[in-house]
């Protein structure tokens, strides 16, 4: 029985990461290590390409067209909102989860969400240390996953 499963090194993919400013103190640690993830997972940094948007509300139509150019084989979803401090927290959190999967599955494109949803701050940045735990780190060994994965599927006859 035949069984498919994502592969690292992967030198040669093209990876988009999305990345929210607002709650930057956050995210730039995300951003952070979902580099270091790519970097571990052998994807060359000039194959990185880094789009920046306002806040979380904005990622789903960024990474829906960066997917769009068909110059990507995944996106790494990026974002902060934190509960105390976010008024229409869930409409956002909602709005970003569903517009990424939307994206994700009307392009085929492989799109990771790497979106913190918490309840402080302290909560966020420990998800944010640096190291393997880091969200932005594993959103990226998610999308070396799932991009190596469906290209092995595309290439069976
Ligand atoms: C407006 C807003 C608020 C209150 N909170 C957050 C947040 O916690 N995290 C985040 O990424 N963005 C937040 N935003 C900004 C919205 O995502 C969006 O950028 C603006 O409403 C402009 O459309």
């Amino acid at each position: 029985m035949p069984e498919l499963a994502g592969t690292r090194p992967a030198p040669d993919l093209r990876v988009a990461i999305v990345v929210a400013r607002f709650n930057d103190f956050v995210t730039d640690r995300l951003l952070r290590g979902a580099r270091a993830g790519l970097a571990a997972a052998g994807v060359p940094d000039a194959q990185v390409t880094v789009l920046r948007v306002p806040g979380a509300f904005e990622v789903p139509v960024a990474a829906r067209r960066a997917a769009d150019t068909r110059r990507f084989d995944a996106v790494v979803c990026l974002g902060c909102l934190i509960k105390g401090a976010t008024p229409h927290f869930e409409y956002i959190a909602s709005a970003c989860a569903h517009g990424i999967a939307e994206a994700a599955s009307a392009t085929g494109v492989p799109m990771t969400f790497g979106v913190l949803t918490t309840y402080s701050a302290e909560e966020a940045l420990e998800r944010a240390a640096d190291g393997p735990a880091n969200k932005g780190y594993e959103a990226a060994l998610a999308a070396v996953e799932m991009a190596t994965l469906l290209r092995q599927l595309d290439a069976r006859t």
